[in-house]
């Protein structure tokens, strides 16, 4: 593996390797445990992605925070519940591809592709290809290939965990009138009427291809989140009761982060023929508020 100066592998713990970003113009962390992006912070801001300081750093075990790649499905499984939530490849070691830089910022690839393991969960052949893009501002894309000789379906998403300094005071913007469904109560849609606020879990499917904007003011600062490849937009909040149900999740973290995430998920499912692809992307922008 050849890396550029800004970019370094760290073995963590025995067989756990994070490849260590410090580029003049943003540092992070990425595992090779999922390809989870782990931390990204542009130069001069705060860390913009939230890592749970209880997160189990083990080969095959899912990392609270960062942005864990949910694939090829979302949620619990579609007909196997003792099958993991959130699809297998983020409990995955992936294989470092190329992993490049220039004065803007570091890009990296990671692949990973059906093995006797994959297909004995799920039977068919596949080839992912994570590319992303660290600077100033934030890329991930996920290109999913059907390498199979059938074709077929899938769901997923890209769970971006985001910092915030005060989840009671934060929005998300962009979503007004966009209808959704509140995952953990039923499968009514609800109309969203002006911007989502947070005072209690919020664990939402809103049928949204748009571009949303984190408010934090208590942060001093919004974050710009879009993407392509996406019908579904969730965002999550455990609050209260459901973070002391996250082993990995300290229960007075729940106000410092929002969960918005990319995602094909519900009624937002893909079929590929053979050798068809799709892309599934997000963009990270941060914008410090004017005073
Ligand atoms: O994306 C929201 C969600 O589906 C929530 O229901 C919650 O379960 C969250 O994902 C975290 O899932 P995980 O499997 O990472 O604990």
């Amino acid at each position: 593996m050849t890396l550029p100066p800004s970019v370094s592998l760290v073995d963590e713990t025995a067989g756990y390797p994070i490849l260590v970003i410090d580029h003049p113009m943003a540092t992070g962390r990425i595992a090779l445990n999922g390809a989870h992006v782990m931390e990204w912070t542009p130069a001069g801001e705060a860390p913009v992605l939230y890592m749970s300081p209880l997160a189990e750093l083990e080969p095959g075990k899912a990392i609270r925070g960062g942005i864990p790649v949910c694939w090829p499905w979302f949620g619990g499984h579609p007909t196997e519940p003792d099958q993991p939530a959130h699809g297998f490849v983020r409990n995955r070691m992936w294989q470092v591809g190329t992993v490049t830089e220039d004065p803007a910022g570091i890009t990296l690839q990671f692949h990973l592709s059906d093995d006797e393991l994959s297909r004995s969960v799920w039977p068919h052949r596949f080839a992912l290809c994570l590319e992303v893009k660290m600077g100033a501002q934030f890329s991930i894309a996920l290109q999913i290939q059907n390498t199979d000789e059938t074709p077929w379906s899938m769901t997923g998403a890209l769970h971006t965990y985001l910092c915030v300094q005060d989840v009671t005071t934060a929005t998300v913007l962009g979503l007004d009138q966009v209808p959704f469904v509140e995952s953990r109560l039923s499968p009514e849609r609800i109309q969203q009427s002006g911007p989502v606020v947070f005072d209690r879990e919020v664990d939402r499917n809103y049928a949204s291809a748009d571009t949303l904007t984190l408010c934090d003011p208590s942060g001093g600062r919004s974050l710009i989140v879009s993407k392509t490849g996406s019908q579904s937009s969730v965002v999550w909040n455990p609050w209260i009761e459901k973070s002391k149900r996250l082993p990995d999740l300290p229960d007075d973290a729940y106000p410092h982060f929002v969960c918005i995430e990319a995602a094909n998920a519900g009624p937002d499912i893909i079929t590929l023929a053979p050798g068809q692809e799709h892309f599934l992307s997000q963009h990270l922008q941060v914008l410090r508020d004017l005073a």
